[in-house]
């Protein structure tokens, strides 16, 4: 817990959010401002500013469920893909200092940048 952290509070229950599902370790909820139908953000209960600064224990929990849910959202908004992926510092575009996964579902045709597009 980290005071002043928005996902701390949401993990804390101060600030609502639409969970899509919940373990000991991990939190997912539906993105505030989402860049697609069903946009999610999957984050670790315990505060951690950087990916760097997660052990290998929670980073495998993280990582688990980021990958039995990303099938489970796309199906949800019968997506055909998804981006997977971490803003990891200020300069890659992190705007909440607390390590969080977007899963962003993608729609053939939906005129959204790849993720190697980034800087091109
Ligand atoms: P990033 O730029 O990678 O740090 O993405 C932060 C994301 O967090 C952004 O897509 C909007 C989302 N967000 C910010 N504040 C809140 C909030 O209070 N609730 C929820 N559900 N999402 C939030």
């Amino acid at each position: 817990m980290s005071a002043d952290c928005i996902f701390c509070s949401i993990v804390d229950g101060d600030i609502p959010a639409r969970t899509v599902h919940e373990t000991d370790d991990v939190l997912a909820f539906l993105d505030a401002n989402p860049l697609a139908p069903g946009h999610t953000l999957v984050i670790p209960k315990a505060h951690a500013q950087h990916v760097g600064d997660l052990d290998d224990d929670l980073a495998s929990d993280l990582f688990a469920a980021v990958t039995e849910l990303t099938p489970r959202v796309q199906a949800a908004v019968d997506a055909e893909g998804a981006n997977v992926g971490i803003n990891d510092g200020e300069a890659a575009g992190q705007e909440v200092p607390h390590v969080h996964v977007h899963v962003i579902p993608r729609f053939e045709g939906d005129g959204g940048a790849p993720l190697h597009a980034v800087g091109g």
